[in-house]
């Protein structure tokens, strides 16, 4: 097999001083910090959706990038062609996992069994490359939102035999996950949702996504997926409303359903965005519940109310990510799986390292960063101690659940007017981020 991106090599770590713009100023994967290698902090991932197959095209254009990697789009073939690219990109990069949907891997034949019969010719030959490379697969999933029959979302559709279909898919990636010792597998429900409820049970929707995802549950076990599942949650796009909106959100579905001891979320911070949060936000919703799963690694634009899925570039986001990650205890199958993409006008093979690069030093800088915060400790005193009345008297009282509201009446009523609960200090906050990420 030769090589796709010729007069590109291997990407070192050259340091902070360098201008090469390919070599990693700041990602040094061996680099131990609080106790860790950076690597292990961030298991990074290539999402094969953006990487392999999208070629730049929006709606009112067609692709700048030539994905064909020399081969006919649409061929299997060009599926092999990918997968040579996608592992030489991986290598390049020093890339370790990556993710992907069924439909990323192979052109979708018109009847299902032919499909499958294409994604484990494929799978076999990604194995063989896995074995050769050592490179691993973070996640896959089912893409059950392109195809037109998918209008109506998949677990949610009105249509019992788009259900199967749908209920076919997810056997099948699940299939193929544990076929490439995946470790995690994904929900996002790109279309489970609705646009208007006139026309909408929602209630009977949620119970059938639940019913689906219950039995993908028991197939996955019993076929020895020791992973994890997770949900994705995003507010909106393709659907108006879709019902896994935000981490909260998804958290309560899990638990009414009886899912939450095998979910846990995919974080993806251009949907938290979307959902009207920061990406830290729904970070630390999931990290407090212990639903902290992985993470889409992506960025949007404030300024446009869509998912972008650009590549991270912004420090400040990526440190509160990391500070989010840090003080969970890292991710324990999960990893950070760049669901970017570059822009447009961003057509060259070039790019796609370029675009990398970016994230992943974007993100070493992020915890380089985050852990200097808590080296720091003056954000973690300053929390510890505006709770500080609950640690003795009364306050001890209440976070041990001892008392109640009569005692706490009558200790109101001996106290006169309480004192003013304390500044908040947010810009003297504020100017501590600033400090350590700037000096
Ligand atoms: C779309 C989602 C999608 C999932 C996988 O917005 O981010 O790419 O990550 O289906
Ligand atoms: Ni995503
Ligand atoms: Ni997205």
């Amino acid at each position: 097999m030769s090589e796709l991106f010729k007069g590109i090599g291997s990407i070192k770590y050259e340091g902070a001083g360098s201008k090469n713009p390919l070599a990693f100023h700041h990602y040094n994967k061996d680099q131990v910090v609080l106790g860790k290698p950076m690597k292990e902090w961030m298991p990074f991932a290539m999402a094969w959706w953006h990487n392999l197959c999208a070629g730049g095209s929006d709606m009112f254009g067609r692709n700048t990038t030539d994905k064909g990697f020399g081969a006919e789009p649409g061929t299997m073939e060009h599926a092999r062609a990918k997968v040579d690219a996608g592992f030489e990109f991986m290598q390049k990069l020093g890339i370790e996992y990556f993710c992907f949907h069924d439909v990323d891997l192979v052109p979708e034949a018109d009847d299902l069994k032919e499909t499958n019969r294409r994604l484990d010719e494929i799978t076999d030959y990604i194995s063989v490359k896995m074995k050769e490379t050592g490179i691993k697969c973070l996640w896959g999933t089912a893409n059950m939102f392109s195809n037109p029959r998918f209008m109506n979302g998949a677990g949610s559709s009105n249509s019992a035999d788009v259900f199967c279909f749908a209920a076919a898919q997810v056997k099948k990636a699940l299939e193929l996950t544990v076929k490439l010792g995946g470790r995690g597998y994904v929900f996002w429900g790109g279309r489970e949702g609705y646009e208007t409820l006139l026309n909408t049970d929602v209630k009977f929707e949620q119970e059938n996504i639940a019913k689906l995802m219950k039995m993908a549950v028991e197939y996955g076990r019993s076929i020895g997926f020791t992973g994890e599942f997770w949900i994705e949650p995003k507010p909106k796009e393709p659907m108006k409303h879709q019902y896994d909106f935000d981490a909260a959100t998804s958290i309560g579905f899990l638990r009414q359903y009886g899912l939450d001891k095998d979910f846990k979320l995919n974080i993806e911070a251009n949907h938290a965005t979307l959902a009207g949060h920061s990406f830290q936000h729904d970070l630390r919703i999931a990290a407090i519940n212990d639903m902290l799963g992985s993470v889409d690694a992506n960025t949007g634009d404030l300024l446009l109310g869509w998912d972008t899925d650009e590549f991270p570039f912004n420090v400040y986001d990526t440190t509160m990510c990391m500070y989010e990650v840090i003080k969970a205890g890292g991710l324990k199958y999960g990893g950070f799986n760049f669901d970017s993409k570059t822009r447009r006008p961003s057509y060259t093979h070039q790019d796609m390292f370029e675009a990398f690069i970016l994230g992943m030093d974007t993100f070493a800088l992020g915890l380089l960063k985050a852990a200097a915060m808590i080296e720091d400790g003056r954000i973690d005193a300053f929390v510890k101690e505006r709770y500080s009345s609950y640690e003795s008297g009364i306050g001890e009282k209440i976070r041990k659940g001892e008392t109640s509201l009569a005692e706490l009446a009558a200790y109101a009523e001996e106290m006169g007017a309480p004192q003013l609960p304390g500044s908040g200090r947010q810009e003297y906050l504020e100017r501590v981020v600033n400090e350590v990420l700037f000096g």
